[in-house]
């Protein structure tokens, strides 16, 4: 978190992690796409194969209003999976408030998407930081090819964990702003705990969420939202009805 008193800026980091393919750059467009005109642009970098070269970066700003006069800047990256990235992907996750871990529900890669955990607990542990005490949400992308992870598996993953669990289909824009504002939330409830903001601007963490779900087109019912995809003991179904049409 970066804090411009002179400014009244506000600036959150949030970093999209996992596995190489999962669905980060994915997921990424499709907050583009869904947000509309409450976010900047897109930038990606990727080589001729769609393969994240770089990071992948989305910029969301706005005045919250209210008497608080914050300016918030939500900048949005993506680590490019890839093993040979690694550096890259440490520059990245420097600094970030919180984290979404992609993972991808396809049986054949159960073994990367742990590798890719393990790399992000090591990188957060080189910089005397830790997974657990790092806002985290897990999603399980592309729920919908054939052969995935079954319901029950990753609702048993979502058990024995702390953090929220989503059910994505990316592709299909399914689940990535339930995934979204559930990071959202487990951030700026960190944040509060750490740095207090609604004693230095009034807001609560309800209220930053809300404002932030009214910016981007989401008004009313954050609750439904963040409900929304989520896995607990229920099934662990796609509510396609959060998709915005394109
Ligand atoms: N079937 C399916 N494919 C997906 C889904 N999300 C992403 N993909 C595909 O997976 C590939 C890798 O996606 P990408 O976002 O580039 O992965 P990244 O390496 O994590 O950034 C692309 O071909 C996507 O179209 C999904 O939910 N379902
Ligand atoms: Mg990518």
């Amino acid at each position: 978190m970066q804090l411009n008193f002179a400014a009244r800026e506000l600036a959150i980091k949030l970093v999209y992690y996992g596995p190489a393919l999962s669905g980060k750059t994915t997921n990424l467009r499709s907050l583009h796409d869904q947000i509309g005109g409450g976010c900047g642009r897109l930038m990606t970098l990727e080589t001729k194969d769609d393969r994240t070269l770089f990071f992948d970066v989305l910029p969301v700003s706005f005045r919250m209003g209210g008497e608080s006069g914050l300016n918030l800047r939500l900048k949005v990256y993506t680590v490019p999976g890839q093993v040979v990235h690694a550096s890259t992907r440490r520059l990245v996750l420097q600094a970030a408030d919180g984290v979404v871990f992609v993972a991808d529900s396809q049986l054949s890669e159960v073994e990367n998407n742990a590798a890719a955990f393990l790399d992000l607990r090591a990188n957060l542990k080189q910089m005397g930081r830790s997974v657990r005490d790092m806002p985290l949400v897990i999603q399980f992308n592309k729920r919908d090819v054939p052969g995935a992870r079954s319901d029950e598996d990753v609702q048993e993953l979502a058990r024995k964990g702390a953090e929220p669990v989503y059910a994505a289909v990316a592709v299909r824009g399914e689940g990535v702003i339930p995934s979204f504002f559930g990071l959202l939330d487990v951030t700026f409830r960190r944040l509060e705990v750490e740095h207090k903001l609604s004693e230095r601007f009034g807001m609560t963490p309800r209220d930053f969420l809300e404002r932030t779900a009214t910016h981007l087109g989401w008004g009313g019912k954050v609750d439904e939202l963040l409900a929304k995809c989520r896995v607990s003991g229920a099934p662990a179904s796609v509510d396609a009805s959060v998709r915005r049409a394109p």
